[in-house]
């Protein structure tokens, strides 16, 4: 036996202690994909959201497993949850718990610069990614998108104006988002929402998501108006007594 054949011997021996010691990729339960669900008929993107920089706590407290079965059964096309723990008060963790009890698409909700956290989105169950592009050079939302795309996840890739529209046309993103909320001031208007409509292409396949400022289900029915195929719903869904009557349709 050569010395490399001994090496080699010890190294197969090695490995199978490793994946004895290392504990499994946890399987979550399977989800459909937010595209397929949408392209089928409009649906509400729920939100957990415990807090947020222009409201301050909205619930704190907020057992989010219950949260997001409550989504799940009113109806919930997906369940966004927030896992920034600096300005909303999430977690991964909490994302974890919600992917492990629902069966519908989860989308991380956060700030992604780099590799790592979608990795890290991946790992705790998530199957949606958000990109923002005004948080982003070309470059970066360009290889974070290809690279999320490569781990088999979705990308909502969230817009505020029309160049930023137009770069998530060319990137060729499935779920695009308005933002009618402006990060920069707050401000809140759906009117982003129709502006920006009209640079989206309809018929492509792609669908349009209106993210944001919706107090009450006739926000959400002008959204659908305007052409958005999904609404994103925070604050209001997290206060509302009863989600169901949001989401039905
Ligand atoms: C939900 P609202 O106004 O319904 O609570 O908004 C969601 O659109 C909002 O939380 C959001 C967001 C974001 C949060 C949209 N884009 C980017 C953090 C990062």
């Amino acid at each position: 036996m050569t010395i490399l054949d001994k090496i080699m011997d010890t190294k197969r021996q090695e490995i199978t202690a490793y994946e004895e010691s290392y504990p499994a990729i946890e399987q979550f339960p399977d989800k459909p994909k937010l595209v397929d669900t949408l392209r089928n008929g409009r649906g509400v993107i729920s939100e957990i959201k415990r807090a947020s920089p222009s409201k301050g706590a909205i619930r704190m407290e907020v057992d989010v497993v219950e949260q997001g079965l409550k989504y799940e059964g009113a109806g919930a096309a997906a369940i966004s949850v927030l896992t920034d723990e600096q300005y909303f008060k999430g977690s991964i963790e909490d994302l974890k718990k919600v992917a492990r009890a629902v069966s519908v698409p989860v989308l991380c909700k956060d700030f992604m610069v780099s590799e790592i956290q979608i990795e890290r989105a991946k790992a705790a169950g998530a199957t949606i990614i958000l990109l923002i592009v005004a948080a982003l050079t070309d470059e970066e939302l360009e290889r974070l998108f290809r690279y999320a795309e490569s781990l088999d996840l979705e990308i909502l890739v969230e817009v505020h104006d029309a160049e930023e529209m137009q770069k998530a046309v060319a990137l060729g993103a499935q779920l695009i988002g308005v933002n009618n909320r402006n990060l920069k001031t707050f401000e809140v208007s759906l009117e982003r929402t129709a502006e920006l409509a009209g640079q989206f292409p309809f018929g492509s396949g792609s669908v349009l998501i209106s993210e944001s400022g919706m107090n009450d289900t006739a926000d959400a029915h002008r959204a659908y108006e305007l052409g958005a195929q999904g609404v994103l719903v925070g604050e209001a869904l997290m206060r509302s007594e009863d989600p169901a009557s949001w989401i039905r349709r």
